[in-house]
Protein backbone atom coordinates (compact mmCIF):
# COMPACT_ATOMS: atom_id res chain seq x y z
CA UNK A 1 0.00 0.00 0.00
CA UNK A 2 1.56 3.60 -0.79
CA UNK A 3 3.05 4.65 2.27
CA UNK A 4 1.92 8.09 1.74
CA UNK A 5 -1.75 6.43 2.76
CA UNK A 6 -0.46 4.66 5.81
CA UNK A 7 1.34 7.83 6.99
CA UNK A 8 -2.22 9.82 6.93
CA UNK A 9 -4.04 7.18 8.81
CA UNK A 10 -1.48 6.92 11.55
CA UNK A 11 -1.27 10.46 12.08
CA UNK A 12 -1.56 11.79 15.73
CA UNK A 13 -4.45 14.64 15.90
CA UNK A 14 -6.44 13.49 12.75
CA UNK A 15 -10.01 14.43 13.31
CA UNK A 16 -12.01 11.22 13.76
CA UNK A 17 -14.30 11.64 10.63
CA UNK A 18 -11.39 12.67 8.09
CA UNK A 19 -9.77 9.46 9.42
CA UNK A 20 -13.30 7.41 8.73
CA UNK A 21 -13.34 8.49 5.54
CA UNK A 22 -9.76 8.12 4.85
CA UNK A 23 -10.46 4.39 5.85
CA UNK A 24 -13.26 4.15 3.71
CA UNK A 25 -10.91 5.12 0.74
CA UNK A 26 -8.15 2.85 1.73
CA UNK A 27 -10.58 -0.41 1.84
CA UNK A 28 -12.48 0.94 -1.70
CA UNK A 29 -15.95 2.10 0.01
CA UNK A 30 -18.13 4.28 -1.41
CA UNK A 31 -18.48 8.23 0.90
CA UNK A 32 -21.50 9.78 1.14
CA UNK A 33 -22.76 12.81 0.22
CA UNK A 34 -22.12 14.06 3.93
CA UNK A 35 -18.35 13.43 4.07
CA UNK A 36 -18.16 14.60 0.56
CA UNK A 37 -19.32 17.75 1.95
CA UNK A 38 -16.86 17.62 5.42
CA UNK A 39 -13.51 17.00 3.02
CA UNK A 40 -14.46 20.06 1.12
CA UNK A 41 -15.11 22.13 4.36
CA UNK A 42 -12.68 19.96 6.59
CA UNK A 43 -10.21 18.66 4.19
CA UNK A 44 -6.68 20.44 3.96
CA UNK A 45 -5.16 19.97 0.55
CA UNK A 46 -2.64 17.38 1.69
CA UNK A 47 -4.68 15.33 2.98
CA UNK A 48 -7.15 15.51 0.04
CA UNK A 49 -4.14 14.89 -1.86
CA UNK A 50 -2.93 11.88 -0.97
CA UNK A 51 -6.51 10.42 -0.88
CA UNK A 52 -7.05 11.94 -4.51
CA UNK A 53 -3.50 10.17 -5.59
CA UNK A 54 -4.16 6.88 -3.55
CA UNK A 55 -7.40 6.28 -5.99
CA UNK A 56 -5.62 8.19 -9.19
CA UNK A 57 -2.72 5.58 -8.87
CA UNK A 58 -4.82 2.73 -7.97
CA UNK A 59 -6.61 3.56 -11.21
CA UNK A 60 -3.95 4.36 -13.58
CA UNK A 61 -0.61 4.36 -11.41
CA UNK A 62 1.89 7.43 -13.33
CA UNK A 63 -0.16 7.31 -16.57
CA UNK A 64 -1.48 10.46 -18.08
CA UNK A 65 -3.51 10.65 -21.06
CA UNK A 66 -3.89 13.86 -23.66
CA UNK A 67 -4.89 13.83 -27.01
CA UNK A 68 -4.51 15.19 -30.20
CA UNK A 69 -7.61 16.98 -30.91
CA UNK A 70 -8.71 20.76 -32.22
CA UNK A 71 -12.15 22.66 -31.90
CA UNK A 72 -14.96 23.83 -34.01
CA UNK A 73 -16.94 26.57 -32.55
CA UNK A 74 -19.23 27.13 -35.46
CA UNK A 75 -20.92 29.79 -34.33
CA UNK A 76 -21.48 31.91 -30.59
CA UNK A 77 -24.96 32.98 -31.84
CA UNK A 78 -27.04 31.81 -29.00
CA UNK A 79 -30.95 32.15 -28.23
CA UNK A 80 -29.75 31.47 -24.15
CA UNK A 81 -28.30 34.05 -21.71
CA UNK A 82 -26.44 32.36 -19.47
CA UNK A 83 -24.85 34.98 -16.92
CA UNK A 84 -21.50 32.96 -17.01
CA UNK A 85 -21.02 33.04 -20.40
CA UNK A 86 -18.29 35.34 -22.10
CA UNK A 87 -18.70 34.41 -25.65
CA UNK A 88 -22.57 34.48 -26.75
CA UNK A 89 -23.84 36.95 -29.28
CA UNK A 90 -27.34 37.90 -30.64
CA UNK A 91 -27.54 38.28 -34.31
CA UNK A 92 -26.00 41.44 -36.17
CA UNK A 93 -24.19 42.04 -32.60
CA UNK A 94 -20.37 43.04 -32.71
CA UNK A 95 -18.43 39.90 -32.02
CA UNK A 96 -20.96 37.70 -33.59
CA UNK A 97 -19.81 35.41 -35.73
CA UNK A 98 -21.26 31.99 -37.93
CA UNK A 99 -18.63 30.18 -40.04
CA UNK A 100 -20.18 28.63 -43.30
CA UNK A 101 -19.72 24.58 -43.65
CA UNK A 102 -16.96 25.63 -46.58
CA UNK A 103 -15.08 27.49 -44.33
CA UNK A 104 -15.55 24.50 -41.57
CA UNK A 105 -14.42 21.83 -43.87
CA UNK A 106 -11.49 24.36 -45.08
CA UNK A 107 -10.54 24.47 -41.34
CA UNK A 108 -10.82 20.68 -41.01
CA UNK A 109 -8.67 20.50 -44.75
CA UNK A 110 -6.12 21.99 -42.47
CA UNK A 111 -5.77 19.36 -40.17
CA UNK A 112 -5.45 16.14 -42.72
CA UNK A 113 -2.31 13.96 -41.67
CA UNK A 114 -1.64 16.07 -38.78
CA UNK A 115 -2.10 13.16 -36.58
CA UNK A 116 -4.82 14.82 -34.63
CA UNK A 117 -7.52 11.83 -33.89
CA UNK A 118 -10.57 13.92 -32.47
CA UNK A 119 -12.65 16.85 -33.71
CA UNK A 120 -14.82 18.79 -30.41
CA UNK A 121 -17.77 20.72 -32.31
CA UNK A 122 -19.43 23.08 -29.83
CA UNK A 123 -21.49 26.48 -30.00
CA UNK A 124 -24.33 28.69 -29.28
CA UNK A 125 -27.50 27.20 -29.88
CA UNK A 126 -28.13 28.85 -33.45
CA UNK A 127 -32.08 29.96 -33.94
CA UNK A 128 -31.49 29.12 -37.92
CA UNK A 129 -29.67 25.76 -37.47
CA UNK A 130 -30.86 22.46 -37.39
CA UNK A 131 -29.82 18.66 -36.96
CA UNK A 132 -29.42 17.74 -40.47
CA UNK A 133 -27.58 21.07 -41.27
CA UNK A 134 -24.74 20.09 -38.77
CA UNK A 135 -25.67 16.49 -39.65
CA UNK A 136 -24.39 16.98 -43.35
CA UNK A 137 -21.40 18.74 -41.56
CA UNK A 138 -20.31 15.87 -39.71
CA UNK A 139 -20.57 13.65 -43.33
CA UNK A 140 -18.13 16.21 -44.65
CA UNK A 141 -15.95 16.52 -42.00
CA UNK A 142 -15.49 12.60 -42.33
CA UNK A 143 -15.11 12.33 -45.71
CA UNK A 144 -11.83 14.43 -45.23
CA UNK A 145 -10.66 12.75 -42.45
CA UNK A 146 -12.76 9.38 -42.73
CA UNK A 147 -11.35 7.56 -39.15
CA UNK A 148 -11.62 11.49 -37.39
CA UNK A 149 -13.66 10.93 -33.86
CA UNK A 150 -16.53 13.29 -33.56
CA UNK A 151 -17.24 14.78 -30.39
CA UNK A 152 -20.09 16.70 -31.00
CA UNK A 153 -23.01 18.99 -29.16
CA UNK A 154 -23.64 20.03 -25.66
CA UNK A 155 -26.87 18.25 -24.37
CA UNK A 156 -28.04 22.43 -24.71
CA UNK A 157 -27.29 22.15 -28.00
CA UNK A 158 -28.51 18.17 -29.12
CA UNK A 159 -31.88 18.90 -26.83
CA UNK A 160 -32.74 22.23 -29.32
CA UNK A 161 -32.08 20.56 -32.60
CA UNK A 162 -33.72 16.84 -31.95
CA UNK A 163 -36.77 18.67 -30.66
CA UNK A 164 -36.59 21.17 -33.85
CA UNK A 165 -36.74 18.17 -36.30
CA UNK A 166 -39.66 16.89 -34.38
CA UNK A 167 -37.82 13.59 -33.54
CA UNK A 168 -37.91 11.65 -29.93
CA UNK A 169 -34.50 11.87 -28.05
CA UNK A 170 -33.72 8.20 -29.27
CA UNK A 171 -34.19 8.62 -32.81
CA UNK A 172 -32.75 12.37 -32.75
CA UNK A 173 -29.93 10.66 -31.07
CA UNK A 174 -29.32 7.45 -33.63
CA UNK A 175 -29.79 10.01 -36.55
CA UNK A 176 -26.93 11.87 -35.52
CA UNK A 177 -24.85 8.82 -34.94
CA UNK A 178 -25.56 7.65 -38.30
CA UNK A 179 -24.28 11.10 -39.66
CA UNK A 180 -21.75 10.36 -37.85
CA UNK A 181 -21.56 11.72 -34.21
CA UNK A 182 -18.79 9.30 -32.31
CA UNK A 183 -19.85 11.12 -28.80
CA UNK A 184 -21.01 13.76 -26.68
CA UNK A 185 -19.43 16.37 -24.84
CA UNK A 186 -19.44 17.30 -21.17
CA UNK A 187 -20.67 21.16 -21.70
CA UNK A 188 -24.20 22.66 -20.31
CA UNK A 189 -23.94 20.63 -16.98
CA UNK A 190 -23.40 23.87 -15.15
CA UNK A 191 -24.93 23.19 -11.95
CA UNK A 192 -27.82 20.73 -11.08
CA UNK A 193 -28.82 22.32 -8.13
CA UNK A 194 -32.24 23.95 -8.95
CA UNK A 195 -31.83 27.12 -6.70
CA UNK A 196 -28.21 27.89 -8.63
CA UNK A 197 -29.31 26.59 -12.42
CA UNK A 198 -32.19 29.17 -11.74
CA UNK A 199 -30.01 31.66 -10.93
CA UNK A 200 -27.06 31.68 -14.00
CA UNK A 201 -28.65 29.83 -16.65
CA UNK A 202 -32.64 29.93 -16.41
CA UNK A 203 -33.92 29.40 -19.75
CA UNK A 204 -31.53 26.46 -21.69
CA UNK A 205 -32.14 22.51 -21.07
CA UNK A 206 -33.07 21.63 -17.16
CA UNK A 207 -31.14 19.08 -15.15
CA UNK A 208 -33.58 16.64 -16.26
CA UNK A 209 -32.93 17.05 -19.84
CA UNK A 210 -29.75 16.84 -19.56
CA UNK A 211 -29.28 13.85 -17.94
CA UNK A 212 -31.73 12.12 -19.98
CA UNK A 213 -30.03 12.94 -23.41
CA UNK A 214 -27.10 11.45 -22.10
CA UNK A 215 -28.81 8.39 -20.57
CA UNK A 216 -30.62 8.08 -24.00
CA UNK A 217 -27.26 8.49 -25.62
CA UNK A 218 -25.61 5.77 -23.64
CA UNK A 219 -28.59 3.69 -24.43
CA UNK A 220 -27.99 4.10 -27.84
CA UNK A 221 -24.28 3.44 -27.78
CA UNK A 222 -22.80 7.07 -27.69
CA UNK A 223 -20.64 7.51 -25.30
CA UNK A 224 -19.93 11.15 -23.40
CA UNK A 225 -18.24 13.17 -21.19
CA UNK A 226 -19.45 15.43 -17.93
CA UNK A 227 -18.93 18.55 -16.26
CA UNK A 228 -19.44 21.11 -13.77
CA UNK A 229 -19.20 24.74 -13.64
CA UNK A 230 -18.11 25.32 -10.18
CA UNK A 231 -16.25 28.74 -8.78
CA UNK A 232 -19.20 31.12 -8.64
CA UNK A 233 -22.33 31.65 -6.61
CA UNK A 234 -22.55 27.69 -5.50
CA UNK A 235 -21.95 25.97 -2.10
CA UNK A 236 -20.14 23.31 -1.45
CA UNK A 237 -23.32 21.13 -0.83
CA UNK A 238 -24.25 22.22 -5.09
CA UNK A 239 -21.03 20.53 -5.87
CA UNK A 240 -22.18 17.45 -4.16
CA UNK A 241 -25.05 17.29 -5.24
CA UNK A 242 -24.26 17.70 -9.05
CA UNK A 243 -21.91 14.50 -8.58
CA UNK A 244 -24.43 12.72 -6.90
CA UNK A 245 -26.69 12.99 -9.95
CA UNK A 246 -23.73 11.45 -12.42
CA UNK A 247 -23.02 8.96 -9.76
CA UNK A 248 -25.75 7.68 -9.83
CA UNK A 249 -26.44 7.88 -13.33
CA UNK A 250 -22.97 6.11 -14.09
CA UNK A 251 -24.48 3.33 -11.69
CA UNK A 252 -26.97 3.02 -14.03
CA UNK A 253 -25.22 2.96 -17.57
CA UNK A 254 -22.01 3.21 -17.21
CA UNK A 255 -21.37 5.43 -20.51
CA UNK A 256 -19.32 8.22 -18.67
CA UNK A 257 -15.65 8.61 -19.71
CA UNK A 258 -14.65 11.35 -17.72
CA UNK A 259 -15.30 14.06 -15.14
CA UNK A 260 -14.28 17.61 -16.23
CA UNK A 261 -14.59 20.36 -13.16
CA UNK A 262 -14.85 23.39 -15.37
CA UNK A 263 -13.85 26.34 -12.99
CA UNK A 264 -15.67 29.78 -13.28
CA UNK A 265 -13.49 32.61 -15.52
CA UNK A 266 -15.13 36.08 -14.53
CA UNK A 267 -14.24 38.30 -17.80
CA UNK A 268 -16.88 39.49 -20.04
CA UNK A 269 -19.55 38.25 -18.07
CA UNK A 270 -22.49 39.51 -16.02
CA UNK A 271 -21.14 37.57 -12.96
CA UNK A 272 -17.89 39.23 -13.21
CA UNK A 273 -18.70 41.01 -9.96
CA UNK A 274 -18.32 37.40 -8.66
CA UNK A 275 -14.62 37.25 -9.00
CA UNK A 276 -12.96 34.17 -9.41
CA UNK A 277 -11.86 31.07 -6.33
CA UNK A 278 -7.81 30.64 -6.21
CA UNK A 279 -5.76 27.67 -7.72
CA UNK A 280 -5.71 25.58 -3.83
CA UNK A 281 -9.72 25.67 -4.25
CA UNK A 282 -9.40 24.16 -7.80
CA UNK A 283 -7.07 21.35 -6.46
CA UNK A 284 -9.41 20.63 -3.59
CA UNK A 285 -12.01 20.20 -6.04
CA UNK A 286 -10.33 18.22 -8.47
CA UNK A 287 -9.53 15.85 -5.31
CA UNK A 288 -13.07 15.78 -3.75
CA UNK A 289 -14.14 14.57 -7.31
CA UNK A 290 -11.74 12.00 -7.64
CA UNK A 291 -12.49 10.61 -4.12
CA UNK A 292 -16.16 10.69 -4.32
CA UNK A 293 -16.92 10.15 -8.23
CA UNK A 294 -15.31 6.41 -7.29
CA UNK A 295 -17.40 5.19 -10.66
CA UNK A 296 -15.81 7.73 -13.06
CA UNK A 297 -12.90 6.49 -15.03
CA UNK A 298 -11.50 9.49 -15.40
CA UNK A 299 -10.52 12.67 -14.25
CA UNK A 300 -9.99 15.62 -16.70
CA UNK A 301 -8.52 18.73 -16.31
CA UNK A 302 -9.10 21.14 -18.97
CA UNK A 303 -5.88 23.20 -19.02
CA UNK A 304 -7.05 25.97 -21.27
CA UNK A 305 -9.69 26.75 -18.23
CA UNK A 306 -7.07 26.68 -15.21
CA UNK A 307 -3.75 27.06 -17.08
CA UNK A 308 -0.82 24.80 -17.34
CA UNK A 309 0.64 24.54 -14.45
CA UNK A 310 -2.37 24.28 -12.50
CA UNK A 311 -2.90 21.30 -14.57
CA UNK A 312 0.53 20.10 -14.03
CA UNK A 313 -0.11 20.21 -10.36
CA UNK A 314 -3.49 18.48 -10.45
CA UNK A 315 -1.67 15.11 -11.70
CA UNK A 316 -1.11 14.98 -8.20
CA UNK A 317 -4.71 15.93 -6.90
CA UNK A 318 -6.88 12.80 -8.68
CA UNK A 319 -6.22 13.94 -12.16
CA UNK A 320 -5.16 11.52 -14.87
CA UNK A 321 -6.03 13.50 -17.89
CA UNK A 322 -5.10 16.80 -19.41
CA UNK A 323 -7.37 16.57 -22.58
CA UNK A 324 -5.82 17.92 -25.88
CA UNK A 325 -3.16 19.80 -28.33
CA UNK A 326 -6.23 22.34 -29.06
CA UNK A 327 -4.13 24.50 -31.39
CA UNK A 328 -5.45 27.45 -30.94
CA UNK A 329 -9.26 26.40 -31.72
CA UNK A 330 -11.46 27.41 -28.92
CA UNK A 331 -12.51 31.01 -27.74
CA UNK A 332 -14.70 30.16 -24.83
CA UNK A 333 -11.96 30.95 -22.36
CA UNK A 334 -9.97 33.20 -23.92
CA UNK A 335 -13.37 35.40 -24.14
CA UNK A 336 -13.71 34.53 -20.53
CA UNK A 337 -10.12 35.87 -19.20
CA UNK A 338 -7.98 32.53 -19.23
CA UNK A 339 -4.64 33.74 -19.06
CA UNK A 340 -3.82 31.84 -22.28
CA UNK A 341 -5.15 33.48 -25.06
CA UNK A 342 -4.11 31.45 -27.65
CA UNK A 343 -4.34 27.92 -26.31
CA UNK A 344 -2.30 25.73 -28.17
CA UNK A 345 0.08 22.91 -26.86
CA UNK A 346 2.09 20.68 -29.28
CA UNK A 347 2.81 16.80 -28.53
CA UNK A 348 6.41 17.47 -27.06
CA UNK A 349 5.15 20.16 -25.27
CA UNK A 350 2.78 18.32 -23.39
CA UNK A 351 4.91 15.27 -22.96
CA UNK A 352 7.29 17.22 -21.16
CA UNK A 353 4.70 18.55 -18.71
CA UNK A 354 4.11 15.26 -18.02
CA UNK A 355 7.10 14.07 -17.58
CA UNK A 356 8.16 16.98 -15.59
CA UNK A 357 6.26 15.90 -12.81
CA UNK A 358 7.03 12.35 -12.93
CA UNK A 359 4.09 10.99 -14.99
CA UNK A 360 4.14 8.55 -18.06
CA UNK A 361 2.51 10.82 -20.83
CA UNK A 362 0.51 8.64 -23.08
CA UNK A 363 -1.36 9.57 -26.29
CA UNK A 364 -4.78 8.13 -26.27
CA UNK A 365 -7.66 8.34 -28.95
CA UNK A 366 -11.07 10.07 -27.70
CA UNK A 367 -11.82 6.58 -25.76
CA UNK A 368 -8.91 6.22 -24.27
CA UNK A 369 -7.34 3.45 -26.50
CA UNK A 370 -3.74 3.67 -26.45
CA UNK A 371 -2.14 5.13 -29.56
CA UNK A 372 1.64 6.06 -28.09
CA UNK A 373 3.78 5.99 -24.66
CA UNK A 374 6.30 8.52 -24.44
O1 LIG B 1 -21.00 24.33 -20.63
C1 LIG B 1 -18.84 28.88 -20.38
C2 LIG B 1 -18.31 26.50 -19.74
C3 LIG B 1 -18.65 24.78 -21.16
C4 LIG B 1 -17.59 29.93 -18.95
O2 LIG B 1 -16.30 17.06 -22.82
C5 LIG B 1 -17.38 28.57 -18.81
O3 LIG B 1 -14.17 16.85 -23.20
C6 LIG B 1 -15.88 28.95 -17.14
O4 LIG B 1 -18.06 21.66 -21.83
N1 LIG B 1 -16.04 30.28 -17.20
C7 LIG B 1 -18.31 24.27 -22.53
N2 LIG B 1 -16.53 28.07 -17.91
C8 LIG B 1 -16.95 23.59 -22.56
C9 LIG B 1 -17.02 22.13 -22.22
C10 LIG B 1 -15.85 21.24 -22.37
C11 LIG B 1 -14.57 21.76 -22.38
C12 LIG B 1 -13.50 20.88 -22.54
C13 LIG B 1 -13.68 19.53 -22.71
C14 LIG B 1 -14.97 19.01 -22.71
C15 LIG B 1 -15.17 17.55 -22.92
C16 LIG B 1 -16.07 19.87 -22.52
O5 LIG B 1 -17.83 25.93 -20.90
C17 LIG B 1 -20.03 25.29 -20.87
C18 LIG B 1 -19.77 26.09 -19.61
O6 LIG B 1 -19.86 25.26 -18.48
N3 LIG B 1 -18.18 27.96 -19.69
N4 LIG B 1 -18.48 30.11 -19.94
C19 LIG B 1 -16.88 30.83 -18.08
N5 LIG B 1 -17.05 32.15 -18.10
FE1 LIG C 1 -25.53 29.85 -25.16
FE2 LIG C 1 -23.86 27.99 -24.21
FE3 LIG C 1 -23.32 30.60 -23.82
FE4 LIG C 1 -25.37 29.46 -22.53
S1 LIG C 1 -23.16 28.90 -22.28
S2 LIG C 1 -25.43 31.45 -23.62
S3 LIG C 1 -26.10 28.00 -24.03
S4 LIG C 1 -23.36 29.56 -25.78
Amino acid sequence: MNSNILTLLNAEGLDIDLKNIAQKIVNNIRISDDEAILLYEKGELGFLGVLANFIREQKHGNKTYFNKNFHIEPTNICIYNCKFCSYVRKIGQEGAWEFTIDEILKTVESYKNTGVTEVHIVGGVHPKRDLHYYGEMMQKIKEIIPNIHIKAFTAVELEYMIKKAKLSLEDGLLKLKEYGLDSIPGGGAEIFHSDIRKEICDEKASTDMWLTIHETAHKVGIPSNATILYGHVEKYEHRVHHMSKLRELQDKTGGFNTYIPLKFRKENNSMSHIGEVTSIEDLKNFAVSRIYLDNFPHLKAYWPSIGKEIAQLSLSFGVDDIDGTIDDSTKIYSMAGAEDQNPKMTTNDLVKLVKDVKRIPIERDTLYNVINTF
